[in-house]
């Protein structure tokens, strides 16, 4: 477009995926600008500043490995690092690379539109600024959208109301006042226990249980990390060849062949470790087999039995319309416990819904809750709602929320047929949410730049997925999910938090390193799936 600034590369989005995209095509020679909402970098870690946030992947593990010196001369201070820690790490990395100097922040890219006869895209922005680029990469994250809790009245409230995903950055002090919290995943757990310490009565509106376990975390010692740096060559490796993005001992027995006590002693063990997938890997079929999933599900029910010591409140907490690990799990510090304060309550919203929020609380079927401050831990609209606000036209004007209308379809989960040049950073077909998302991230980007690289050196003005390849990979997909139990639960991952949302599992579930080798295969034969459009007198 004429008189619009104009870039090789036009990358969306700030956090650990935006800055390495740019890291990577600017090694490439690509000019290249990247288009931040927020104000800062970090992405998810410069959003969610609630209570207690932090990673519950370790932190050597969720960090960037393409550079040695920054593994080397970054120190992790604890096992699980927290939202601060991580936030500085990226501004870190920021500074270190020298990339502030291509972000513009607080800018929201609102379409996108691709010209069939340039083959170039034009951005928008929220400021009214267009953008033309050759390539578009959104990495605009899987968990960037926050949702509500869809009930009538929270303008009414009197009082503050909070957003987990999008907190106050100098915090927020409860001391003495009567809280409410809405929602108990990964956010309201690490949360709530915070909060209830400091407020004078805390009630929890209860939708969905969640299955929870001790984190364990604490300072990392001068040793350990020390042992994690020499270690990263081969840790790295076995990272990139895992399932989930953190190396483990692979189960080999069924938790149906195994006697009663061995499974209990197993178990026992794996609890301790303080680790994500250390119950979930304890056994070959624990996410495959229902009778399997059950005795774990009913292990860590136990746990919440033996912590919680009012039974029904205990039994309240206990998960029972899903099995253990197909909503995702979560690692927390006192949350059991939490409970067994006295100005701690749990109200069952499956029994008592929430009707509306009023001037002074909240009201549900049967009682109204009277409280100063609110606090929304609802979570996001997942993998897809990111890329659906942004009006993105692609081939022949065609839409691409229009296209994934019944759900989202796309090649490796990195490239949508119809939509030439665009990349997506762990978007929805790809490992991306069920791994460590940092080796997802790193493993998307450079195969994104790679492709690139290679399309340049084809002399090709564009790239795109075959809609072909696209249905066959889409299928594959859903196969392995359907070989899982995932599909069985309500979860953001199959989007039913979302009203109106297609029930469809949005990751691909056959563990980052079966999935890297699907991507090097394509690469290595010439990028088969894809086709190439070759400039013509008239381009
Ligand atoms: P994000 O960090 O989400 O960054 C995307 C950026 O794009 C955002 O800054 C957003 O403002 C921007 N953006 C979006 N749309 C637009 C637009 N239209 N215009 C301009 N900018 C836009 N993963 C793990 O592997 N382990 C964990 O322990 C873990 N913990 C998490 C804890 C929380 C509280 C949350 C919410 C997520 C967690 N995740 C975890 C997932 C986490 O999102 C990823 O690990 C990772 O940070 C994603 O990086 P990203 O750069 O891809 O996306
Ligand atoms: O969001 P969630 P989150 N009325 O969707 C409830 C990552 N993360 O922000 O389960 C009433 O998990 C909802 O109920 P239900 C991680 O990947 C990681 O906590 O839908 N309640 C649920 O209880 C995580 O999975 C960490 O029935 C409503 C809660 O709100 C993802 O981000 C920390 C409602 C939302 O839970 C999202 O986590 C934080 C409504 N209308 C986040 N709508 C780590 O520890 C929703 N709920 C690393």
């Amino acid at each position: 477009m004429s008189g619009s600034p104009s870039v090789d590369a036009v990358v969306v989005g700030a956090g650990f995926s935006g800055l390495y995209q740019l890291y990577r095509f600017r090694e490439l020679g690509l000019s290249t600008r990247v288009l931040e909402a927020g104000s800062g970098v970090g992405g998810t870690w410069w959003w969610n500043r609630y209570p207690g946030a932090r990673c519950d992947v370790e932190s050597y593990a969720y960090s960037y490995s393409f550079s040695k010196d920054l593994e080397q001369d970054w120190t992790w201070s604890e096992k699980y690092p927290t939202q601060p820690e991580i936030q500085r790490y990226a501004q870190h990395v920021a500074e270190r690379f020298d990339l502030l100097r291509d972000i513009t922040f607080d800018t929201r890219v609102e379409s996108a539109v691709w010209s069939d006869e340039r083959h170039r895209w034009t951005v928008t922005t929220d400021a009214g600024e267009t953008v033309d680029c050759r390539y578009l990469v959104f990495a605009t994250g899987c968990l960037s959208i926050s949702k509500g809790p869809e009930v009538p009245g929270v303008e009414n409230f009197r009082g503050p109301t909070y957003h987990t995903a999008h907190w106050p950055e100098g915090g927020v002090d409860f001391t003495g006042k009567r809280i409410a919290v809405i929602g108990t995943g990964s956010s309201g757990i690490q949360s709530i226990p915070i909060m209830a310490a400091q407020a004078s009565d805390t009630v929890v509106f209860q939708r969905t249980a969640c299955f929870s376990m001790p984190a364990g975390n604490r300072p990392l010692t001068e040793d350990e990390v020390v042992e994690q740096k020499a270690s990263y060559t081969t840790f790295r490796q076995a990272q990139r060849e895992s399932g989930f993005g953190v190396p483990i001992a692979l189960p080999t027995k069924s938790a149906l062949e195994v006697s009663d006590e061995e499974r209990a002693e197993r178990y026992e063990a794996a609890w301790a470790e303080g680790n994500l997938v250390a119950v979930l890997a304890s056994y070959t079929d624990t996410l495959t087999n229902r009778d399997a999933n059950d005795t774990a599900s009913e292990f860590v029910r136990s746990k919440i039995r033996e912590t919680v010591k009012d039974p029904e409140v205990a039994e309240l907490l206990s998960p029972r319309s899903f099995p253990y690990g197909t909503k995702r799990p979560c690692l927390d510090t006192g949350y059991y416990e939490t409970f067994n304060k006295d100005n701690v309550r749990l109200v069952d919203i499956r029994r008592t819904p929430i009707v509306e929020i009023t001037r002074d609380g909240v009201r549900t079927s049967d009682a109204e809750y009277a409280v100063d401050a609110i606090v929304f831990a609802t979570g996001f609209d997942a993998m897809t709602g990111a890329l659906a606000r942004v009006d993105i036209r692609g081939r022949a004007g065609a839409r691409l929320a229009e296209k994934w209308n019944e759900g989202p379809r796309a090649y490796l989960g990195v490239a949508v047929s119809g939509f030439p040049n665009m990349f997506t950073i762990t978007g929805p077909g790809s490992p991306s949410v069920m791994s460590n998302m940092m080796v997802s991230i790193e493993q998307h980007v450079d195969w994104v730049t790679d492709c690139v690289r290679w399309t340049r050196e084809q002399g090709a003005l564009a790239i795109e997925a075959s809609e072909a390849a696209q249905d066959d990979w889409v299928r594959h997909v859903e196969e392995v999910a359907n070989g899982t139990l995932f599909p069985t639960a309500d979860s953001w991952y199959m989007g039913s938090n979302v009203p109106g949302k297609p029930r469809v599992f949005m990751a691909y579930l056959a563990g980052v390193g079966v999935y890297r080798q699907h991507c090097d295969d394509v690469a290595r034969q010439g990028y088969t799936g894809f086709t190439t459009a070759l400039p013509t007198p008239a381009s």
